[in-house]
């Protein structure tokens, strides 16, 4: 097959699902495409069926706003003539999918667009009027929608309503980038002591994150417990997260370590996760933590429910609540045999739903049905 893909390029976790996905499908033997702003982050290596074609939008005094919706469809469009691509895959309905839609249009082939919806397009654009029919359009124009979970099909479904059926298909990570590994000398590195447990957590820092509930519950848990607390990325909340650490006088244990491009070796020294967003599709990192042996605590918003089965695999909590989250902490930082555990089902339960292989299997399929005209 030839595949086209548009995703944003940069750190996020769609970004990170569509590189993976392109990757796999041209080991696969498939020709990829990937139609983006800049190269994907993730792209680890060349090969002759991969080819990157970047938008490069152009300034123009006569425009107040840059055109990158039109210059991407425009791409699109070349890309789909000069290769004859069978299937354009676009990551997010806004403005992705309408790109691809107007991208066919402008071409005139009838090349099959799949769209996967991955959260904010529904979850936070979806509530915007200015924007709510647009995401409608993209989605009922798309051939074959995907979610990446059953709860983001169901907030969907309550704020846009469309005319078009949903299929689930779960979030996966390159097995080979995350690995139970331990290694010392990475925590000392660091300067934490050998006889203390590591909590980390991974995200943009947006304010949907609930970083202050991570702070909070890391500061329970400190009370009884030689802990630190990672937390790495970076975004709009970093300077009040910091400035809340000083204030709860934790400051000293919270590693603030920034945006890093390689996040297995931190969760490889990790003894737990904590993911306490109040809105979360997935929850990609948790996928990345699990692989790497450490147990998570996620809130039950969206899909972070799917992804951890509460009490089996890991443990959830409502949003907000940081005593019973830093409860079960204490208990998983302290009673090893309970850790080991959940651990164990952790990581059969993960291999079995979320093989790449397996996920993969479930895009392919769906491409070449449309490809079948099925
Ligand atoms: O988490 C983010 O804010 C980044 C965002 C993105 O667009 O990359 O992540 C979304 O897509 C990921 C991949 O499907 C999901 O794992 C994340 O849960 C989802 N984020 C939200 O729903 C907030």
């Amino acid at each position: 097959m030839k595949i086209g893909i548009t995703c944003y390029p940069t750190m996020g976790g769609s970004g990170i699902i569509a590189t993976e996905l392109g990757m796999m499908m041209a080991e696969r033997g498939h020709d990829v495409h990937f139609i983006t702003s800049n190269t994907p982050f993730r792209i680890q290596f060349q090969r002759p069926n991969i080819t990157l074609h970047q938008v490069d939008v152009n300034q123009y005094a006569v425009f107040q706003y840059p055109p990158y919706d039109i210059t991407l469809a425009t791409k699109i469009a070349e890309v789909i003539n000069n290769y004859d691509l069978d299937v354009l895959h676009m990551h997010y309905a806004v403005p992705h999918a309408i790109c691809g839609i107007l991208a066919r249009q402008i071409a005139r082939k009838d090349v099959k667009i799949v769209t996967t919806l991955h959260g904010t397009d529904i979850t936070v654009l979806g509530y915007d009027s200015t924007l709510r029919e647009a995401i409608k359009f993209g989605i009922e124009e798309s051939d074959v929608v995907t979610s990446v979970s059953d709860a983001l099909i169901e907030e969907t479904k309550q704020v846009i309503n469309p005319n078009k059926d949903i299929v689930t298909v779960y979030n996966f990570i390159n097995e080979k980038d995350f690995a139970i590994s331990i290694n010392p000398d990475i925590k000392r590195n660091y300067g934490i002591p050998d006889d203390y447990k590591v909590i980390t957590h991974v995200s943009n820092f947006r304010k949907v994150k609930r970083i202050q509930d991570i702070i909070h519950t890391f500061k329970k848990i400190r009370s009884q417990i030689k802990v630190k607390l990672l937390l790495i990325g970076d975004g709009p909340e970093l300077s009040k997260m910091r400035q809340l650490a000083k204030k709860l006088g934790v400051a000293e244990d919270v590693l603030f370590i920034g945006k890093q491009e390689q996040v297995a070796p931190f969760y490889q020294m990790s003894d737990l996760f904590l993911l306490m967003s109040e809105k979360e599709s997935f929850g990609l990192v948790l996928l990345e933590a699990m692989y790497c042996g450490v147990v998570c605590i996620g809130t039950r918003a969206g899909g972070i429910g799917e992804v951890i089965r509460h009490n089996e695999t890991g443990l959830l909590v409502d949003v907000g609540d940081t005593e019973a989250a830093s409860q079960y902490a204490i208990r998983l930082l302290t009673d090893e045999e309970y850790y080991k555990d959940l651990q164990l089902h952790m990581l059969v339960d993960i291999k079995k739903r979320f093989a790449s292989a397996h996920i993969t299997d479930q895009y392919e399929q769906l491409y070449q049905e449309l490809i079948d005209g099925q």
